[in-house]
């Protein structure tokens, strides 16, 4: 490992391969995650990569978020994945979301909702030019009404928390907080083929089980009138209040009330309060003080799940944790830390759980590693913020603009040229 100290010359050229990077996944006003591996637009990887064209082509950035919520369905959901334009190298694609005959432009599920922060921060870096009251102008409704969906679709109960129905939606697909209530009995799947493996070693990606786990969920949610928000949320076999999900919708929602008041709209403020005023005491429900941690809860059975993933640390990120939860936070994360040499670890390095090399089993994604700093920055633990913020710009020099590292060694693994980890290179690690 480094000292964490790169010589100008390494950064200034991680910020030219960035701008590269997301010039070459620029697939005309949509950034595709990597070549091959992601050949669509996603939901939460758009909504970042924005803020990294934000920092040298600010209507391009716009043109992310719009292109975006061009696949917003009627109902207000923002879908997970967009089908712009076919392509043939990943499953599952649009003829499985939809009918053979007549595929889907996008799947029927979504993604942690970024695009308010996102909107922000154009925002707050272009608030100078005109191009961003029009574009934030057309946006805001747009982004009230895929809030008013996570609301409406997935806190029916009003848990003041929401809820998501398949893994995909987390983002952390393969996360040890989904391993029990993923014990459900799968259905018999027509056969399929598993397209990421041409592109990425096995041992890295989730395993056969795990993916007919994924499939049986979107057959069935599939067979509900095609995704009709009014049922999933009653009929699924999986229904947890994911941590990173909830919160990142908590602080969206901070700064969607926050473009609210700059664009005048007062009118649903209030709205927004209670959203606020309920996911607050929501959270408090998830905190588990044996651990020191917070916890996903499976919604199903009313349990909190024992893993301690990188997720536990995102309530930072909302500023929903107390002083002295922060504290107890910040204790954990600190051994976690000192277990490996490249931080944070997808997964506790001393749980049994933990896989240096699986997915979101163990690998430390920069995205998080982001959201944690942030996090930490606001409690004012400023030192171990700068730890991650050096491990971050050492696996990324090292390594490259991969999709996720290893926190043993380093290497970068998984995708290669990733948009969202160009992104973070320029937006945050400049
Ligand atoms: C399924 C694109 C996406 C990320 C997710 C990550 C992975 C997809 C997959 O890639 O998920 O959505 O097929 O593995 O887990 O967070 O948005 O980068």
């Amino acid at each position: 490992k480094s000292e964490g100290v790169f010589e100008d010359s390494v950064r200034l050229h991680i910020v030219e391969e960035s701008i590269e990077c997301l010039r070459r996944n620029d697939y005309g006003g949509y950034t595709i995650p990597a070549h091959n591996l992601y050949p669509f637009q996603w939901n939460w990887d758009s909504a970042i990569v924005a803020a990294g064209w934000a920092v040298f082509d600010e209507a391009r950035a716009w043109a992310e978020l719009e292109t975006l919520f061009s696949g917003q369905w009627e109902d207000g959901m923002v879908p997970s994945i967009i089908f712009h334009k076919p392509s043939t190298t990943y499953f599952p694609g649009p003829e499985i979301w939809g009918l053979p005959g007549s595929p889907s432009k996008s799947t029927g599920i979504t993604q942690p909702p970024v695009a308010a922060i996102s909107a922000r921060f154009l925002f707050e870096q272009t608030v100078h030019g005109k191009l961003a009251e029009k574009k934030m102008a057309d946006l805001f409704p747009k982004l009230l009404a895929s809030h008013r969906w996570w609301y409406k679709a997935r806190d029916p109960e009003k848990k003041g928390v929401v809820a998501i129905l398949h893994p995909w939606e987390s983002g952390m697909d393969n996360s040890p907080a989904w391993d029990a209530a993923m014990k459900f009995p799968t259905d018999n799947l027509p056969p399929y083929e598993r397209k990421d493996l041409h592109h990425v070693s096995a041992s890295m990606r989730p395993t056969k089980d795990t993916y007919d786990h994924y499939l049986t969920l979107l057959y069935r949610f599939k067979a509900e009138n095609f995704y009709d928000w009014k049922k999933l949320y009653w009929v699924s076999p999986f229904r947890m209040t994911d941590l990173c999900t909830n919160s990142i919708l908590f602080r969206a929602n901070q700064d969607l009330r926050w473009l609210a008041m700059k664009l005048g709209k007062d009118d649903v403020v209030s709205e927004i309060d209670e959203w606020l005023d309920r996911g607050f005491e929501g959270f408090k429900q998830l905190w588990d003080d044996n651990a020191g941690l917070y916890q996903c809860q499976d919604q199903l059975t009313g349990k909190l799940v024992d893993a301690p993933t990188s997720a536990a640390f995102l309530p930072l990120f909302a500023g929903v944790a107390s002083k002295e939860q922060a504290a107890k936070l910040v204790e954990n994360l600190k051994q976690w830390l000192d277990s490996v040499p490249f931080g944070v670890p997808s997964t506790d390095p001393n749980d049994p759980r933990f896989e240096p090399l699986r997915y979101w089993r163990g690998p430390v994604w920069i995205i998080i590693n982001w959201m944690i700093c942030n996090g930490l920055l606001h409690y004012g633990y400023d030192d171990i913020a700068e730890r991650i913020y050096d491990d971050s710009v050492a696996l990324t020099s090292n390594a490259g603009l991969r999709e996720y590292f290893d926190p043993k060694t380093g290497d970068g693994c998984g995708g290669e040229l990733f948009s969202w980890t160009a992104a973070m290179c320029l937006a945050w690690l400049d």
